[in-house]
């Protein structure tokens, strides 16, 4: 059955849903909207962000003796002309450009980060103070960022409660003793999250290493960010963020764009020698989920997941992205000169490709295998927790908090794993959203994902079965560290907790769900300390 919200997911019309609220307390103003199949598309080159520099060295924080580079990320009010016959959008951005510049960094070399809030004292998206965490007596504007997918002391991680305001910093050192993956950073800021993102506070972050050297993958110019946020404009060129029809409680369970910012410009284009290229895409997007493929029914290759190279290439058609995920994926555009290929989104243009007529011999590979990725044994886990993703639903159905394991944030800790233990978490999803969940610190396989009955489950704790185990799609086969809880399902996943003891969150990546208590803080608890 396709209820209500499902058919506001799939179109992608949160704003029509403003009209057919069925008990409107007062007429609520709607911006009108920008329309964007009246905008040209592919109009646009796509803009690639700079590659941040480092503004000198400092002492390490473990050994003073070794020198880090520093770099400094000024969080920053801009405008940004997102499409060629649009007036300049303010935006968020670090230094003069949303998304911010992409680190490049190498796997073992630390790096210094001090993320400055240099923003205007006022939020202009609207904060919703009967949310945890945003209560009027708060500054409006604060801001955290958190490095997703950076093995990170506590401090260093971004909880959403250590934020800061406009003219303070944050001094974060982030070791990268990780494998190769693209990471990514945003804002993190507990009850304001979904906006400072919406907002633009976002940028990439690259780790490398060796393995991935010896690959001979395409690179330099042939390997290419990809980040991609859905967004709503109004009829001034200005960011629309769609607001509940409650006086006072603009908070609004989902929000969906009707259209796409790739690397900052709707509906870009990228000329292409007929050759191989990487891409490295990220959904930064606050709820949408993305199912790309190419107008002209090519096949791609995805090499990598969140936390970097699957074993083996696996040939997709389609790729399934949900919010926080990241796809590494190589597509050969040789036999198609002078073609012009669409990125959609079931039927919605992304991007365009514009395959030149030719170029220079391309010396890369996309090898056969890629690297070991050794699979956690299940005997290895000395704990299971079965955790329920739940939603509770006022009189009309309208969801009005989403829960983990049946807590609040403000609760006491309820999972508090063994550092370097192997445990098995069971994300039971009794709602009929999928949500992206992901682990600050950790990296993860999955095991399966199994059917179960809810009802049975939620009346009486009986967790019944109703289908086989389904394995993780190829491209899901590697080191994650966000992963699709989907709706009737048991998704399990394997998980050593190694690194650092201390506080870190885990959290469903729908913006919107994580700001209204889908998140919950846990513990790394060192052995021996209880
Ligand atoms: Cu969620």
């Amino acid at each position: 059955m396709i209820t209500r919200r499902l058919f506001l997911l799939k179109s992608g019309l949160v704003a029509a849903a403003l009209a057919v609220d069925p008990k409107p307390q007062k007429p609520v103003v709607v911006r009108p909207a920008l329309d964007p199949e009246t905008l040209e598309p592919f109009v646009d080159r796509l803009p690639i962000p700079e590659i941040a520099k480092n503004d000198g060295y400092r002492p390490s924080p473990v050994n003073p003796a070794v020198k880090l580079p520093y770099y400094r990320m000024s969080m920053r009010q801009l405008e940004s002309k997102v499409h060629r016959d649009m007036k300049p959008t303010r935006l968020w951005g670090f230094g003069s450009s949303s998304p911010g510049p992409t680190f490049e960094t190498r796997s073992g070399e630390g790096v210094l980060v001090e993320w400055a809030n240099e923003l205007p004292k006022t939020h202009f998206l609207p904060i919703d103070h009967n949310i945890h965490g945003a209560e009027a007596d708060k500054p409006e504007v604060r801001a955290v960022i958190h490095l997703h997918g950076a093995k990170a002391e506590p401090k260093s991680d971004g909880y959403p409660e250590d934020w800061y305001e406009p003219g303070k910093s944050a001094l974060y050192h982030y070791p990268n003793q990780q494998d190769a993956a693209m990471l990514w950073y945003h804002d993190h800021t507990l009850g304001i999250n979904r906006l400072n993102v919406y907002a633009g506070l976002l940028g990439a972050f690259f780790v490398r290493d060796g393995t991935e050297d010896s690959l001979n993958l395409p690179k330099a110019n042939y390997e290419i960010p990809l980040l991609i946020c859905d967004r709503m404009f109004d009829q001034d060129s200005q960011l629309y963020y769609p607001v509940s029809t409650k006086p006072g409680a603009p908070w609004m369970p989902e929000v969906f764009g009707n259209s796409s910012l790739v690397n900052g410009k709707l509906f870009p284009y990228l000329e292409v020698e007929p050759r191989k290229y990487r891409f490295r895409v990220l959904n930064g997007s606050n709820g949408r989920f993305y199912h790309l493929s190419l107008s002209n029914s090519q096949s791609l290759h995805q090499i990598g997941c969140d936390q970097g190279l699957l074993s083996a290439p696996a040939e997709i058609k389609n790729l399934l992205l949900a919010p926080g995920e990241r796809a590494d994926i190589i597509i050969d555009f040789s036999g198609h000169s002078g073609e012009r290929i669409v990125v959609k989104n079931d039927a919605l243009n992304i991007m365009q490709f514009r395959v030149l007529a030719k170029g220079s011999a391309d010396t890369s590979s996309l090898p056969a295998s890629l690297r070991q990725v050794s699979k956690i044994a299940e005997s290895e886990a000395t704990k299971t927790r079965p955790l329920p993703i739940t939603e509770i639903e006022d009189f009309y159905g309208k969801p009005v908090t989403m829960l983990l394991n049946n807590a609040h944030w403000k609760m006491p800790v309820t999972e508090n794993p063994t550092l370097n233990s192997v445990e098995v978490w069971e994300l039971i999803n009794t709602t009929n959203d999928a949500h992206p969940i992901h682990l600050h610190l950790v990296r993860f396989q999955i095991l399966d994902r199994r059917r179960f009955s809810i009802f049975p489950y939620l009346t009486k704790s009986d967790l019944k079965y109703t289908g086989a185990p389904v394995p993780p799609d190829p491209g899901e086969a590697g080191w994650k560290d966000t992963v699709r809880a989907d709706p009737g399902m048991v998704t399990r996943i394997i998980v050593r907790f190694e690194g650092f003891a201390g506080r870190y969150v885990w959290h469903c990546h729908v913006l919107e769900h994580e700001d209204n208590e889908m998140m919950r803080p846990y513990d790394v608890v060192a052995p021996g300390v209880s």
